[in-house]
């Protein structure tokens, strides 16, 4: 590891007046949780994403997406947070700092994270697949099968998650437009940034005048735009920055 990336990174967090951080799917995968991207091991290498994460595929196969998401569930639950988690909520202790995540596993509110913005959901939820109908539940046992709602008494329960061609919450994403506006250093964290509306945040952060840092092992279509490109993995960076404030 470059030791002048990491203590670039330091001084830019610690001189930082407002900061946003954007993690991905990366920031979970030394937690052991599959990616969707990745060649070898995203679940996107595996899946067809328009079958498991559309409602056109929960429409056409409920029982084939519900026990995917199930088997998600499980990886997660098996899960902890790993150092790059644990690294952002301490920062966000020391500094002002605003957390969007793509994840829906829930690990930056487990490392101690609060207020996180979650663009895409929540894995261990539940609501009903009928739009016109508000149910939402906790999930209590994992390996519940497939049922209808109780409220509705015809559409499936689905996980509570944002799938392909559906809208993110209003008030979410004017959250985290506001944060990318407001800060003066934006981190984006193991994300592909392919996905959007999540991947516009950066750019509206770089049109406010922040500056940009990624920490990703790989290029991805951010690479070219940030000030500080560390290349490797979120949880060896964040153990290292962190031993930083030790000091
Ligand atoms: C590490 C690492 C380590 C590995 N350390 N790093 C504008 C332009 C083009 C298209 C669109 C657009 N606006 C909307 C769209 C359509 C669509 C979209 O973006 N499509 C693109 C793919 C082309 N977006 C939508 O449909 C969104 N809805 C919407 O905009 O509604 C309005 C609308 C609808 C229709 C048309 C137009 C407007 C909804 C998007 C929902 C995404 N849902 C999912 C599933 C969530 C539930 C679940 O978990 O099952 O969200 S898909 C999946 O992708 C998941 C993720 O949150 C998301 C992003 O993935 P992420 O996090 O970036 O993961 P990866 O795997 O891609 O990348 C991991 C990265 O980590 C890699 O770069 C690795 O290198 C790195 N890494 N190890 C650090 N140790």
């Amino acid at each position: 590891m470059n030791n002048s990336d990491i203590q670039n990174l330091y001084e830019w967090l610690t001189q930082a007046e407002c900061i946003t951080v954007m993690t991905g799917a990366g920031v979970s995968a030394e937690s052991g949780i599959s990616t969707f991207r990745d060649a070898q091991e995203g679940l996107w290498s595996k899946y067809d994403p328009m079958e498991m994460a559309s409602p056109e595929g929960f429409s056409r196969d409920p029982e084939l997406v519900w026990s995917w998401y199930q088997w998600r569930r499980q990886q997660v639950q098996q899960a902890s947070p790993n150092a790059a988690h644990l690294g952002i909520a301490e920062l966000q202790k020391r500094l002002k700092l605003y957390l969007i995540t793509q994840n829906v596993d829930g690990l930056h509110q487990q490392a101690g994270s609060t207020e996180v913005i979650e663009l895409h959901g929540h894995l261990f939820e539940n609501r009903c697949h009928n739009s016109q109908c508000d149910y939402h539940e906790s999930v209590v046992d994992i390996e519940e099968p497939l049922k209808r709602c109780n409220q509705c008494q015809s559409a499936y329960l689905r996980p509570s998650v944002v799938w392909f061609g559906e809208s993110l919450d209003a008030s979410v994403i004017d959250m985290a437009q506001k944060v990318s506006q407001q800060c003066d250093l934006f981190l984006s964290v193991g994300t592909s940034s392919e996905v959007y509306p999540a991947a516009g945040f950066a750019n509206v952060a770089l049109q406010a005048g922040a500056k940009l840092i990624e920490i990703n092992p790989n290029a991805t279509s951010l690479s070219s735009k940030v000030d500080l490109l560390i290349a490797k993995p979120a949880g060896q960076v964040f153990k290292h920055l962190m031993s930083l404030f030790d000091d």
